[in-house]
């Protein structure tokens, strides 16, 4: 698949959704100013997870977070634009709630690291695997954005 670097994988966890947060992530993402190319609810399975954070197989709450992400179906997003993936991290907040600033996702909606509601990609080259394991080409749309000029100048 060809991933564009101004593309990032972002995905609301089971307990986000469960704790009907979707819509609010949407929402910020969209009044920011990026733009949605790709977006279903998964339940995602075992191999899907593992693969998905292989980097931190050896680390002991490993099998604990597959189980997690596993519990239940995931909003699972593509969103476009400048500087994508820094930009979302940082609405995101830390990976451990009680370090993120309110404001941030999970400064807002969570208070352990187990149960932090959202993921998004850390690096460019972490986003294109990310997309490339979620995401077929066809379920990718590049459309038109009408609203790009009072975004970008
Ligand atoms: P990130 O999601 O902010 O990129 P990573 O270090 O990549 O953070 O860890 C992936 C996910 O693993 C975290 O979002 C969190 O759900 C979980 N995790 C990270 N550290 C711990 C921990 O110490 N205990 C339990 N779960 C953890
Ligand atoms: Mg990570």
């Amino acid at each position: 698949m060809l991933v564009r670097c101004w593309w990032t994988f972002v995905a609301v966890k089971p307990d986000g959704v469960q704790r009907r947060l979707v819509g609010d992530i949407v929402r910020r993402f969209e009044k920011k100013g990026f733009k949605l190319v790709g977006m279903k609810l998964v339940q995602a399975s075992e191999d899907l997870l593992k693969d998905h954070y292989r980097d931190l197989r050896t680390k002991p709450f490993f099998d604990g977070l597959v189980r997690y992400m596993g519990s239940g179906p995931v909003v699972a997003m593509v969103w476009q634009g400048l500087d994508v993936v820094k930009t979302s991290r940082r609405m995101l907040g830390e990976t451990n709630p009680a370090d993120s600033l309110p404001g941030t996702v999970r400064g807002d909606y969570c208070v352990e690291v187990g149960r932090n509601v959202i993921h998004g990609s850390d690096s460019v080259e972490s986003a294109q695997r990310e997309i490339s394991l979620w995401f077929r080409n066809e379920e990718i749309q590049c459309w038109e954005d009408p609203a790009s000029p009072w975004i970008y100048a």
